[in-house]
């Protein structure tokens, strides 16, 4: 058999044909990772993101941002944002351990943050900055690092690349920078005078564009092989030349990509934040949250008992697929790279579960009906629905209070057909089911799963 490749072209309508792979349809729940300069302060009030924390410095500019006020408390008016870049040490980064801990969690694929609104890169960055882990700080291709030993000890699992198309405090961004943004500088909020501050590692180029954005993403595509280009905020771009180049690359070296919405040209799924669609959307989506209740990179402010445990990882994951959706979950390492024991446990907590009734979750389809029951039962939360082509899963977010379980929906079961319910150790045991003169299904619950 022979197989024509469609090759690509930086225009609309060809990027349009482009959509998101098999693979990741089927993967249904990835690692999203904030690390950066941002994860040695790692604070924020409740209500901002901690990988922000260069911003919230700076804005309102005099002020008395909570974030301000926090800095000069614990370092003083003397040391600038740039001056963690040194205590971004990744000391303790092993990029095995990560991995592991990934696989065993049941992520099928993990989105690295690159650069983020920083402007501090996790990559071999070239001639276009001197501003990367490569050069400053860690002095280590950090994403490298990451990505072969994913490639080399874990290759079921997928690798994607966050990167922030602006660099908000870039002298060579100001030009394109947005008015609500310090103008591409940051001015220091201990000095009134309008003395600005070092953007430590900038070379001179003479676009932001088209010597360092474009380059960038070109690097990520072509030299780390990225296979999800998750971009961020938008902004002033070259992307559709890029995800021309993007595709074509991919299929050139036979394998498959994908380019979320925030790249700002012909996306191939949306990205929700800290937020879920709440019915079925029939075109690609993800939603992607941090497991701390209100940011993405580490905030040590939060106390660890208000992450996601691993009921709530499941049950979101779990909601999110029965609505066509996958789910990005993210954790913040600290600055010497470690991923600290309550997120990790909440991710094997969670993949505990995902090892027996992972095929209720992976490489499933939403049923096209509904993704839950309409009006669960004495005040249960909704049990999720899931498809096979082979079998229909029901996912019940409660234990039920009685022997029996009733799904108030006509299911596409026959006369015959088993019901099986899945337990740990895959220690399978089928379950008595009739149904009544409406069509609801009640299912006969062992007195041991009655909550
Ligand atoms: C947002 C960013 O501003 C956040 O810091 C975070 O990276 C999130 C995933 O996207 O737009």
């Amino acid at each position: 058999v022979t197989a024509l490749l469609t090759h690509y072209s930086a225009d609309t309508a060809s990027l349009s044909a482009h959509e998101t792979p098999t693979w990741w349809r089927k993967a249904k729940y990835g690692i999203f990772i904030h690390w950066g300069v941002y994860s040695y302060p790692a604070w924020a009030p409740p209500s901002e993101y901690a990988e922000w924390y260069n911003y919230y410095l700076h804005n309102p500019p005099n002020s008395s941002s909570p974030t301000w006020v926090h800095h000069l408390a614990t370092y003083g008016q003397n040391i600038l944002y740039d001056d963690f870049i040194s205590d971004f040490t990744a000391s303790k980064f092993n990029a095995s351990a990560w991995l592991d801990l990934f696989d065993r969690a049941g992520a099928k694929y993990f989105v690295q943050v690159t650069k983020h609104h920083d402007g501090f890169a996790l990559f071999d960055t070239g001639n276009t900055t001197n501003r990367s882990s490569v050069i400053l700080g860690p002095k280590r291709d950090l994403l490298k690092e990451l990505f072969d030993t994913a490639a080399a000890e874990k290759p079921h699992i997928h690798r994607g690349t966050y990167y922030s198309l602006p660099e908000w405090f870039n002298p060579d961004y100001a030009k394109y920078g947005f008015g609500e943004w310090p103008g591409g500088l940051a001015r220091n909020p201990f000095n009134t005078t309008p003395t600005f501050e070092p953007y430590t590692g900038h070379l001179d180029i003479s676009d932001y564009i088209e010597d360092l954005q474009y380059p960038h993403m070109l690097t990520l595509a072509t030299q780390y092989n990225t296979e999800i280009m998750w971009c961020d905020i938008g902004g002033p771009n070259n992307t559709l030349d890029f995800a021309a180049e993007f595709y074509n690359h991919a299929l050139a070296n036979g394998y498959q990509v994908t380019m979320n919405n925030r790249c700002g040209a012909v996306p191939d799924f949306n990205t929700p934040e800290y937020e879920t669609f709440n019915s079925i959307q029939t075109s690609s989506w993800e939603s992607n949250e941090g497991m701390d209740p209100f940011s993405y990179g580490l905030n040590t402010a939060t106390n660890a008992s208000e992450y996601k445990n691993g009921t709530t990882i499941i049950q979101t994951l779990v909601d999110i697929v029965s609505k066509n959706g996958n789910f990005l979950l993210d954790i913040g390492p600290t600055a010497e790279g470690e991923i600290i024991a309550p997120m990790a446990d909440n991710l094997l907590e969670a993949g505990v579960w995902l090892e027996y009734a992972g095929d209720c979750v992976y490489d499933t389809e939403y049923w096209f009906q509904t993704s839950q029951d309409p009006n669960p039962q004495n005040g249960l939360a909704p049990a999720r629905f899931t498809t096979t082509p082979t079998t229909f899963c029901i996912v019940a977010f409660d234990a039920p209070t009685e022997n029996e379980l009733v799904i108030h929906k006509r299911l596409p079961l026959l006369p015959g057909d088993a019901i099986t319910l899945l337990t740990p150790g895959k220690n399978q045991s089928s379950l008595a089911w009739s149904t009544d003169s409406s069509g609801n299904l009640i299912i006969n619950v062992p007195a041991s799963m009655v909550g």
